[in-house]
């Protein structure tokens, strides 16, 4: 096997499609890479915070920028950050295979969430190159802007914009709590191309795969190493502004007040029952975010504005709860409280593609790992993706399936494992 000439399917796949070259992780390398990204933070460890265009996003986006650097992949950003780095193979003509996630992190969260799809992705092409692989189709590493909705509300920006699923003009009325524009703050981070360049044509990636820790419980309980994502949940986002009347908590009485807080409670309350409502384990609803104004133990809240976030694997059902939340919304009007909901993004729920997913479970079973189906309860850009192109997703199991906190953990074996299986499956879909 004469490392970097071209071979195709049959010298690299032996009988039944079987990758004949050895694939080797370097775990130590992947978990100090890991180690040192999540020391990127606005948040004392072991938390994380890592918010989109913050100094630590950038610097992030730097550190992963020095380790491409040496892996001969060509580079390209686009408009919004979206990094693509990309091994062009022998047929560079042809549509590539693409693998990657995001580094952006929700404040005080985890190490792992979307950084294992990145720098998994980065391992499994270097390992694949030592490997004495060639691909025949092109394999692009991407690393995805604001998957997390953290500064401007909207999750996933980079692979939606990507998609098409948002324009430039929505992508230049979305503002930061500060109220600064997404296209300013974009410029001044250093990102300077059009908008109207990031979106991508159908056809142009071959097939997407995306590498991520599960985020539920379900894998490390069953002992199970991979699991193959056959659907991801439809989120929704409202954001809801709630105003009543202000005055003195002394002086105005029970009976003549309109309480944007009391409001702003049964909202909540009413996304509860929702999701609780509809029979079904796979219906969730969160109120994350929760402001009160003016915020003073003596004063009655004047206003609220709170967040709802709504997803199901089934559209249905989860429209059927954002209609319940709506309807209770309303219902605040007649008590006074004057109400305005804006619906940030309503998404559809992916089935992921069944060829991607036979890849992924060949490729397992090729590496000798036992595999699941799973559901993605969490969003992630293969959501978008899956838009452009065939898609699918493999997840590895987290400590306790707890995410989104500074305990989020996945063991380095577990990561090696999920990566020893994209960097198969990877060479499976880039062989014409
Ligand atoms: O909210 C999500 O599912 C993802 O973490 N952005
Ligand atoms: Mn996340
Ligand atoms: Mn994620």
């Amino acid at each position: 096997m004469v490392a970097g000439r071209c071979y195709h399917h049959p010298l690299q796949h032996g009988r039944g499609g079987r990758l004949v070259v050895e694939i080797d992780i370097d775990q130590p390398r992947l978990s100090d890479e890991l180690e040192h990204l999540a020391g990127l933070s606005d948040a004392p460890a072991p938390a994380v915070t890592r918010v989109l265009y913050s100094d630590t996003d950038l610097a992030a986006r730097a550190y992963l920028k020095g380790l491409l650097a040496g892996t001969g992949l060509r580079l390209r950003e686009d408009a919004l950050g979206n990094t693509f780095a990309r091994w062009e193979g022998c047929e560079p003509g042809l549509p590539a295979v693409a693998s990657g996630s995001h580094i952006d992190a929700v404040p005080h969260s985890g190490r792992f969430d979307g950084t294992v799809g990145v720098l998994g992705a980065l391992e499994a092409i270097r390992a694949l190159q030592a490997a004495g692989f060639s691909p025949g189709r092109p394999i692009e590493l991407i690393l995805f802007t604001s998957e997390e909705p953290t500064r401007f509300g909207l999750g996933c920006i980079g692979s939606r914009a990507m998609a098409g699923a948002v324009t430039p003009p929505q992508l230049r009325r979305l503002e930061d709590e500060e109220g600064r524009n997404l296209d300013e703050v974009r410029r001044q981070a250093g990102f300077r191309g059009d908008l109207e360049d990031v979106r991508l044509p159908k056809g142009h990636y071959h097939a997407f795969v995306e590498l991520h820790i599960e985020q539920g419980p379900l894998l490390e309980r069953e002992g199970v190493s991979i699991g193959v994502v056959e659907a991801i949940a439809a989120p929704t986002t409202l954001h809801v502004k709630l105003r009543g009347e202000g005055g003195h908590a002394g002086t105005v009485l029970m009976s003549e007040r309109r309480d944007a807080l009391l409001a702003g409670t049964r909202i909540a309350q009413a996304v509860e029952e929702a999701a609780r409502g509809t029979g079904s384990g796979n219906s969730i609803a969160t109120v994350g975010i929760f402001d009160v104004h003016p915020r003073a133990a003596n004063s009655i809240p004047s206003e609220v504005f709170l967040t709802v976030d709504a997803r199901d694997t089934e559209l249905a059902r989860r429209d059927t709860m954002v209609v319940a939340i709506r309807a209770a919304i309303a219902a605040e009007e007649a008590r006074g409280v004057a109400t305005e909901v804006e619906v940030i993004n309503a998404d559809p729920p992916v089935i992921c593609d069944a060829e991607v997913i036979q890849a992924i479970t060949a490729a397992a079973e090729e590496a000798g790992f036992w595999t699941r189906p799973l559901f993605g309860r969490a969003y992630h850009d293969a959501l978008f993706m899956a838009q452009l192109c065939p898609s699918g997703m493999i997840f590895i199991p987290c400590r306790g399936g707890v995410s989104h906190r500074p305990d989020e953990y996945a063991e380095p074996e577990a990561i090696a494992a999920g990566v020893r299986v994209l960097a198969r499956t990877l060479a499976r879909l880039a062989t014409t």
